[in-house]
Formats: C-alpha cells, structure tokens, sequence
C-alpha cells in the first residue's frame, strides 16, 4: 500500500524523456525517432497531465479522509487559457521538462507555443474564474469547480479590411491533453413534460414527467497549485444524447429525425448539482448564469429528498452565495417565463413558490408598498414576464457579494437598494484579485526572476505581500537599470510580434501604450482612439523643429466585440482606419505609430502585459465593477493611465495617485453630470477630432455617422466630451515623465511593489474566511 509521499512518477531528466517518447509513441502515436515541434508538445503534456493525476488523486484520496467542508464554484465561464507553462511551473518542474526537451532536440518555449487556448468565456468575469481556481489549488482550499465543456471557445476574431469578422474556435479538433474525460461520471438531465399531482400517504406531492433527458458527462481537469502536492478539479460538463433518447422513434422507424434529435441533445447544456455530496457544502454561484442551480436544489430536496419545503429551504438558502459582476441594471439577466415553463416546468413551479413565500414575508415587513414589491419581486410583470434572476440569487444566498469596494457602493446605492435596505447584512465585497503566477512568474519570467534575485527568495509567488519589499530598493541603480532592461526585452519581444503580425516596424524607445480589453462603450475604447486623432493632428500642425519635443509613441488595441454590437464594431473599423492614415504618413514616422492586435485572448495578453509601459482603463466612472487588467500591468511594472472607476480606487491608495495618471469624472459626479446633458460643453479638441471623422477624413463617412451622433451633445451618455480635456491633460503627463526615465523606472517598480492586494490569493482568503466558511486541507507532500 503506497502512502501519500510515495509519488509513481520520477522528474530527473532521463525519467522525463522517457516519459515524454512513450507518450509520443503509445499515446500520440508517432514514431519516438520523427515527430514535429506539435507532436512533441503533445507527447509532453500527457506526461506533465500524469503527474497531475497523480497529485489529484493524492489529494481527493486525502480530502476523502479528513472530510472537511467543501466549495463547489459554479460558474458557465472558465477562461483558462494555455495549461502547459502553468502547470509546469506550479508543479515546479519546468527547468528539468526544458533540459529533457533540450535532450531530446527540442525548445520549451517553441513547444510551448503550440498550444492553443482554453477559451470557454468571454472576458473579465470568465478569467476571473481561471485565477480563483489557481488560488484555490495554491491555498490547499477544498474546493471543486464546476463549469461547461463548450465544444467551441469564444468565437475568433478576425479583421477583413479592418472589419471584424468572427469564426468559430474549434478548440478540441486537435485534442486536448489536459481533460480527462469520465465516461462512467454522468447523470441524466431532464428537459420539458409536465409537473403532476401525486397523493402519497394523505399528501399532495408534485411529480415532473420530464419529456426530454440529456446526459450531461463530466471532463475532469487538475488544476495544480504552486508549492503544494494540492491538485483540484475543475469538472466541465458536456452534454450527449441519453441512450433513452426517443426511443419511439427508432421503433416507429423514423431513424434520421431520431439520429438528428440525438445530435440536437449535444448542444443544450446544464448546470448540475455537485455530485460528490457531503454534509458540510458551500456552493458559490458566479454571476446569476448558474442560478437555476438554487431551484435544482430546492427540486432534489423537495421531490427527491421528500423533506418538507422549509427544511429545504432552510439548507438551500444556507449553502448559496452569489458574487455579482456588473453594475448595469440592464445587464440583469431575466429568462421568459414562457420559455422556462417550457423547458423546466418544475424549476419554474418552485421559483413561484419561492416569491409567493417572499412576497408575503417582504409585505408583513414593509406593508402594501406595491412599487418596491414589483421592484424587488423575482417575477417581473410587463409584455415579457420574466424570472429576475438576480433577485432569486438575492433573495436565496446567505451573502451577496461585489468585485470591488466601489462595485459595493454601486449594489448599495443604486443596483440592489431595495434589497440593501432589506438585508444589510447579506452584502459584502471581496476586491477582485489575478495571480502572480500566470501573470508574472509564467508571462513575464525575467521579471520574476529579477524580483526573486532582489527580495531575496521566491516566496512571493505563494506570499505576495513580499512584493512590498522590493520598495526598500526602489532607488537602486541597480535594480533601476535591470528593471530596464526586463522591460526592453519584453517590448522587443512584443515589438517582434507586432511586426509579424502587421508588417509595422516600431521603435523600442517609443512608449508602448496599451489598451486591451473588450470593445465596450462604457470602456472608451472611442475616448482612447480620439486622443490618438489629436496626438495625430498636433504633431502634423507642429513647426517641424518642435516635433523633436514630441515623446514618440506606440498605441496598441486588441479586443473582441459582442459579434451583433454594431457600434463596438465600428469602433473597431474607426481603429483600423486611423491606423492605416498615421501609420503611412510619413511627416509622423516613429513618433506615432498605432497597431490592432487582432483576436486578444489569453496567450496574447501574456505576451502584450510584460511589454506594455501604460496601460489604458479609461471607463466612465461608475460602470467598471472591478476591472482585473489593470491589475496584471501592474504587477508588471506598467503605469496605469485611468479613471477612479472599479478597483482603481483601491489601487490608488496602495500605490498612490502620484505614481498614476488619474483623469475624469468622479462616480459621484456622473449622475449630475448626465442631468444636465446639452449643456456641458466639450472642449473645441474634442469636438475638432470628432468633426474629423463625421467629415471623412479617415474615409467611410456614411459608416462613421451612427458612432459621431453618439458624441452629440446631450447624448454622449459616456461623457467622452466631458473627459477629453482632464484625459489629454493624464496624456501629457504620461509623456512628461517618460522623459525622465529613472522617475517612470521609479513609479514602475512601486507599482509591482503596491501590487500584492491585487493577488487572487488574498480575494480567496477573504472569500474562504467570510463568505465560505472553508479551511485549508494541505495534502502532505
Ligand atoms: O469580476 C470580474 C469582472 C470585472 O472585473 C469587470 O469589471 C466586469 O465587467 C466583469 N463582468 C463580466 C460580465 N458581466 N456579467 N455579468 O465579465 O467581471
């Protein structure tokens, strides 16, 4: 019998070699004496996903005998990106893969490169996930994440003469090493029938005849943590036809239609309830997506479980909580009641239960208040009658959590009131946090080991309120010119990409300016491509010897737009074609240049945050819940050029506003502002740039005239023309201290210095403690 130490597997480099050939050969299939750079990579990630199991198994074997209380993490979004470096890394392994790769003939780093993305989710939210499940491992937290196994990632974007253009991300057609899949782990999920009535022993009970079963399969993914033997899971499910599947109609003979029903069933999937049950649970639900979960549960204990609807409730309304990640009211998600009638007649019986019994206990405390009763209601009323689901989360979880200490005030004051006045208690924050170890120690290695050399120890990968002691040497010399120098390779690097990318040249003395994100109006993409309009324009009305003062720039844009938002993709075109005017204007040269970088994903922000200088998050104040950007450039030692939106209030009092470039409206002063619409006037600037584009000075004048009338006076909902001056004021600032190259090596390296708040590692330990409820169950090595 082995015990936990006794590990099968071996990492000297012979043992690695030998592990990464017999994969290649048993596993890939190819002949261990001619296979590629892609084969190699194969060949080696099954090797690495071995050791992964092995931990795995440890650590559930582990987690099984101390059974302590669990975290199901729910979420429809995990945007994971690239496994391999990671999981090298946080199983502290790579040096000895690169020597056995190097052995055998090979680079990491070219092997590396052949992986493609994990990209199940769309941004902030989904990304999030990704750095809370790393978290979670590196902590020894026992948890469990729970998600979709969507057979196509985020769309891929692609630019046709500057327009976006999307096509599907097949991301499993060339495999993915990293997933086991668990044919024997699968639970029938029911769809559709009616819901009837029972007599059992003198009681009404209600019975659901599903009319439709799917077979929901579980993919187990390890995730590793850094410096532990903890590996946990993240359990994606994917949806097959059930064998019962109309069975009928194979009978009956009609075997195409039940052929094509069958492969209908692929593409619905759910959200099922964890399966390996305990006493002691916390399940997290983030964002409203997984919400039905509550009703699901609700459904087992009642029709299942047979326990009467307040000791249901009792167990239901204790174990959720829900974090939210927006504060748009209008991004509430509500499903018709038609539909989910439909499709869960049960779910939705239980939901109207829930807000009978809601409504009633809300009335004895507030009387007959029926405009705050609809208001807080879960059912809406009007053409539509939808299930609200932010109120079924609200009013179901023990606690109700924001992404940040603004997003808090948000929920209090504005987005849930009625319910904040209702249930103080129940609302909380958890600032929003990424790791140190995608985003530094993986993406940016010659940082990490630069601040490994001057704090002396590696311990900041797992205790990152080290960083705070790279402040001691922030006048350093030394560490000034090799701080430097980190960033010059990287921008080389970056620079490299680019050209092959786009065939622009650019210069690594120029400031690299980087604003990369989703294309969204509240996030000014617009604001940001206007500014470079005026860059642009003042440097071709200067007196050719002043162009020598100007500070030479690089303005890069990556990000996707929602494929039927049609002003973010005309942002995206604007982009285009100001590129195309700056960039062949030979009076500009290499004092602006400005690049798109097509399809941003993970890997791409990888290779863009290291070799950024500023970093651009230019919301209109009150919109951003957190933002977890600008927290990777910070970490890399990129200046922030931002408005006091999100989590950069709390970034500005770690680091402080003087080694920022803060700009615009205040949250409190945005509402103000919008009252008084056509009479705030925008600065003549602005209001120039904008006539540029209306009059067709970068072409497509018709396209154009839809995105300029939304800077009209009086609807420039997202005050562009109110911020434009405070934001070229940030701007030039930028440009002073660029100048001065030891104060912005000076402020870059307080930057990574303040950034150990913004670690994930700490939001989770906030959650574990205050929300969760969850201790740390460390697997002995
Ligand atoms: O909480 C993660 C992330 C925040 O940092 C962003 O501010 C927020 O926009 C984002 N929200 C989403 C999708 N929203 N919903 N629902 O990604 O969450």
């Amino acid at each position: 019998m082995f015990g936990f130490m006794d590990a099968f597997l071996k990492n000297d480099s012979f043992s690695l070699q030998k592990d990464i050939l017999d994969h290649v050969e048993y596993t890939v299939a190819r002949s261990r004496f001619i296979f590629d750079d892609f084969e190699a990579y194969q060949g080696l990630s099954y090797s690495v996903r071995d050791r992964l199991i092995e931990r795995w198994h440890d650590t559930h074997r582990y987690f099984k005998k101390k059974d302590p209380k669990r975290l199901y993490f729910l979420s429809l979004e995990f945007l994971m990106g690239r496994s391999l470096s990671n999981s090298v890394i946080n199983l502290g392994i790579r040096d000895q893969y690169a020597d056995a790769l190097n052995q055998l003939g090979f680079e990491f780093e070219v092997v590396a490169e052949q992986e493609g993305d994990a990209a199940l989710g769309n941004g902030g939210l989904a990304r999030l996930c990704a750095c809370q499940m790393d978290s979670l491992a590196t902590l020894d937290y026992p948890a469990w994440g729970y998600g979709l196994r969507y057979q196509y990632g985020l769309f891929r974007q692609i630019i046709l003469d500057g327009f976006q253009l999307e096509e599907p991300d097949y991301w499993l057609n060339f495999g993915n090493p990293w997933e086991i899949e668990r044919v024997h782990v699968s639970y029938p999920v029911k769809f559709y029938g009616t819901v009837e009535e029972e007599g059992i022993q003198g009681q009404t009970i209600k019975v659901w005849i599903p009319g439709e079963t799917v077979e929901a399969v579980a993919y187990d993914n390890p995730i590793p943590g850094y410096g532990t033997r903890n590996a946990i899971n993240l359990r994606l499910w994917a949806a097959k036809p059930s064998d019962q599947y109309d069975m009928e109609s194979y009978n009956t003979g009609d075997y195409i239609n039940a052929i094509m029903d069958r492969q209908k069933a692929e593409t619905i999937s759910n959200v099922l309830y964890p399966d390996d049950r305990s006493y002691q649970v916390a399940l997290q639900i983030n964002d409203t997506h997984p919400s039905l979960a509550i009703a699901e549960v609700m459904r087992v204990l009642v029709d299942e479980e047979h326990l009467d609807w307040s000791r249901a409730w009792d167990i239901t309304s204790r174990v959720f909580s829900f974090t939210t990640h927006t504060v748009h009211v209008e991004a509430l998600e509500k499903i018709p009641v038609d539909l989910l009638g439909n499709l869960l007649p049960r779910h939705l019986q239980i939901i109207y239960e829930i807000n009978y019994k809601f409504m009633e206990e809300l009335k004895s405390m507030i009387g007959q208040d029926y405009d705050r009763l609809s208001r807080m209601s879960i059912v809406e009323e009007g053409a539509v009658k939808s299930i609200r689901m932010a109120n079924l989360s609200i009013v179901c979880c023990q606690i109700v959590n924001g992404v940040s200490k603004v997003h808090l005030d948000l929920l209090k004051e504005r987005v849930f009131k009625d319910f904040y006045e209702l249930w103080p208690q129940k609302f909380q924050y958890k600032t929003n946090g990424v790791t140190q170890r995608r985003w530094v120690v993986v993406s940016n290695p010659n940082l990490s080991s630069l601040i490994s050399k001057w704090l002396g120890t590696e311990s900041w990968i797992r205790n990152v309120d080290l960083l705070a002691g790279l402040r001691q040497h922030v006048s350093d010399p030394d560490l000034q010119r090799e701080w430097k120098m980190v960033k010059k390779v990287n921008k080389a690097r970056l620079a490299e990409y680019i050209e092959t990318l786009s065939g622009i040249k650019v210069s690594l003395d120029a400031m690299f300016d980087v604003q990369i994100k989703r294309i969204h109006e509240y996030k000014r993409q617009l604001l940001n491509i206007l500014g470079i309009i005026h860059r642009y324009d003042c440097i071709k009305n200067m007196e050719t010897s002043d162009r020598r003062k100007v500070v030479p720039r690089v303005c890069i844009i990556g990000g996707k737009a929602a494929p039927g938002y049609d002003i973010a993709k005309k942002i995206i075109k604007l982009c285009h074609v100001v590129a195309e005017k700056i960039n062949n204007d030979a009076d500009i040269g290499d004092l602006l240049k400005l690049v798109f970088i097509p399809d941003y994903n993970v890997s791409v922000a990888e290779l863009v945050i290291p070799g950024s200088d500023l970093s651009q998050h230019l919301s209109t104040a009150g919109h951003e819940a957190s933002g977890t950007g600008s927290m990777k450039f910070l970490m890399n030692g990129c200046l922030l050029l931002a408005t006091a939106d999100g989590a950069i209030v709390e970034i500005m009092e770690e680091v402080g506003a003087d080694n920022m470039f803060l700009f615009g409206a205040k949250v409190n002063e945005v509402p103000a502002l919008r009252e008084k619409g056509a009479s705030l006037k925008a600065p003549l600037q602005f209001l120039r740039v904008v006539r540029m584009v209306r009059d067709g000075y970068f072409g497509f004048k018709d396209y154009f005239k839809s995105l300029c009338d939304t800077l009209e006076d009086g609807k420039d909902f997202y005050l562009l023309g109110y911020d434009f001056a405070s934001y070229l004021e940030a701007q030039a600032a930028a440009d002073r201290t660029f100048v001065d190259p030891e104060k912005w090596i000076h402020m870059s390296i307080l930057s990574t210095a303040g950034s150990g708040k913004f670690s994930s590692d700490k939001t989770i330990e906030e959650y574990a403690k205050h929300t969760w409820g969850i201790e740390p169950c460390k697997c002995p090595f």
